[in-house]
Parts: structure tokens; C-alpha cells; sequence
């Protein structure tokens, strides 16, 4: 019989701490049930002490689904599912504004696994916020008339044109990335496949406006909206050590990777696994 394992919740509301595994790379069956359970109820989950090579955070994402390959993060040569994020050239990447991932596609994420592979003693700290605890917390005549309501999400907002000029062949890659990817609608508020559990689904990162309503007026609620979802309240914020990992369950949160730790570098893994149509 395999070990329970520990969770301990981070905070009221999103984040738990996984502790009583040797290797989340050889996890038996009742223990991933745990972990997927877990993830369910604390939507990120996180991990000490985990050393995993890019072929095991590979096998352990498939365990939840098919793997997004990213259109305009680099890989690593072991596997092309895992993208790195290093921010050479003494300049932190620009993942320092809130986002859900890849809600630029119809199917967006379910989740991501993030390994720290390199990090400064401190600093480059990731904070999430909880969808689920943004919606619970809206008044119910607001929750009654976002629930009708659609957004755009588009991938050159958060990837906008000017930032991949440095070379042709940058340019190029942003180029493909926004023919593969043209603006898709998504449900303002979306509800969670396994658990029905209802979430605010409106993003800082890729959400451009709502639809069927005036410029103004979308303005006005995504103001709002973005303001709402990431209330300290919402949020868990994890400071990291080489070695840990985290899981979040994108379909009801987002993050924010501080950049305050340049000329330090800071290199992290990343599998992105696939998820279904918000409804
Ligand atoms: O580097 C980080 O802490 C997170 C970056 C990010 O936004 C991501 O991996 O999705
Ligand atoms: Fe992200």
C-alpha cells in the first residue's frame, strides 16, 4: 500500500503545501487520485524538494492530459512539451502582469506544472488568485448578469508585436504564433468540469473585451472585473527554492511572476496541460 499523502492548506481559500512523498516523479495511482483531488479542492498545490528531469515532468503532466506546446516559449532538447523560462540576459521575463495561461485557444489549459530549476535567494516570488473566491465574493446581481455575458481573448495582448522585433527570425515566430492564434470567445464566468464549482474566467493577461456590449461599458466591467480577481484576499504567494514545484488548476485562477530579482537569473520548467471548452 502506498503513503498518504500530507496536504496542508497554504490559507482560507487557495494553495495547500504536498508534503510525505520521496519523488512526485513515481507517484502510484491512489497517490495521483490524491494529488488531482487536491488540486481540486486548493486549485495550486506545491511542493519541496523535488528534483524532476524534463522527461519525468513531462510523463507526470500527461497523467492529467494531453501537453500544450507553446507558440512562442523556447523548450527544452529532452522534450518540446516542457518550455523554459529563463530570463537571460540579466532581464526577468515579462510574466509579471496577472494572467491565466493560454486562454488564447478554445480549449485552454486545465493546468500547468512548474518546476524551479534555478532561482536568486529571494525575490521571484509567484503569487495565484483564486477565480472561485473572486466569483463567490461578487454580489448576486452582478454574478446573475455577468453569467450571460462572453469575452474575447486574444494572444498579442500579452504578446504584443513590438516585444518580438530583436531578430527576423523573432519576428517571424510572432508572426506564425498570431496566424495559428486568432481571438476566441470565452464565457465570463465559467464552470469548473469536475467539481461544478462556478469562477470568474476574465483575464488582465489575454482578455481584450465582452462582447455584445459597448466599448464603454466593457471597459467599465473589465476594469472591474480585473481589479476584483485578485484582491489580496484571493491570493496565495509562494517564495521559492530550487528544486519545488507547482501545480495550479488554470481553469479558476491566475498568477503573477514578480519580476524584482534582475541581474539574477531564474529558470523554470514548465508542462501546460490541454483542457476542455469553458462552458
Ligand atoms: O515564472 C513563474 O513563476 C511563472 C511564469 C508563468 O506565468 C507561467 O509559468 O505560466
Ligand atoms: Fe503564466
Amino acid at each position: 500500500m502506498s503513503k498518504k499523502l500530507t496536504i496542508n492548506p497554504l490559507g482560507p481559500h487557495i494553495g495547500a503545501l504536498v508534503e510525505g512523498i520521496p519523488s512526485i516523479a513515481s507517484l502510484s495511482d491512489k497517490q495521483f487520485e490524491q494529488l488531482h483531488q487536491a488540486l481540486l479542492e486548493h486549485q495550486v498545490l506545491f511542493l519541496r524538494e523535488q528534483p524532476i528531469t524534463p522527461l519525468q515532468q513531462r510523463n507526470l503532466a500527461l497523467r492529467f492530459g494531453d501537453l500544450h506546446i507553446h507558440p512562442i516559449y523556447p523548450s527544452t532538447p529532452e522534450s518540446k512539451e516542457i518550455l523554459v523560462l529563463d530570463s537571460h540576459n540579466k532581464k526577468p521575463l515579462n510574466n509579471d502582469h496577472w494572467h491565466t495561461d493560454v486562454t488564447f485557444i478554445e480549449t485552454p489549459p486545465m493546468g500547468a506544472i512548474l518546476a524551479a530549476k534555478h532561482v536568486p535567494p529571494f525575490g521571484g516570488d509567484t503569487a495565484w488568485s483564486s477565480g472561485i473566491r473572486a466569483y463567490e465574493t461578487l454580489s448576486e446581481p452582478l454574478r446573475g448578469l455577468l453569467s450571460g455575458l462572453k469575452a474575447e481573448h486574444d494572444f498579442t495582448k500579452a504578446f504584443p508585436e513590438y516585444q518580438y522585433h530583436d531578430s527576423a527570425e523573432d519576428h517571424q515566430h510572432w508572426l506564425a504564433g498570431k496566424a495559428k492564434n486568432p481571438p476566441v470567445i470565452h464565457p465570463v464566468i465559467r464552470t469548473h468540469p469536475m467539481t461544478g464549482k462556478k469562477a470568474l474566467f476574465v483575464n488582465a493577461g489575454f482578455t481584450t473585451r465582452i462582447v455584445d456590449i459597448s466599448q464603454t461599458e466593457s471597459d467599465a466591467i473589465l476594469h472591474f472585473l480585473f481589479e476584483h480577481a485578485i484582491k489580496p484576499e484571493f491570493q496565495v504567494r509562494w517564495r521559492w527554492q530550487t528544486n519545488d514545484i507547482a501545480i495550479w488548476d488554470n481553469r479558476v485562477t491566475q498568477h503573477y511572476a514578480n519580476a524584482d530579482y534582475a541581474p539574477q537569473r531564474r529558470i523554470m520548467h514548465r508542462a501546460t496541460i490541454l483542457g476542455d471548452r469553458p462552458h
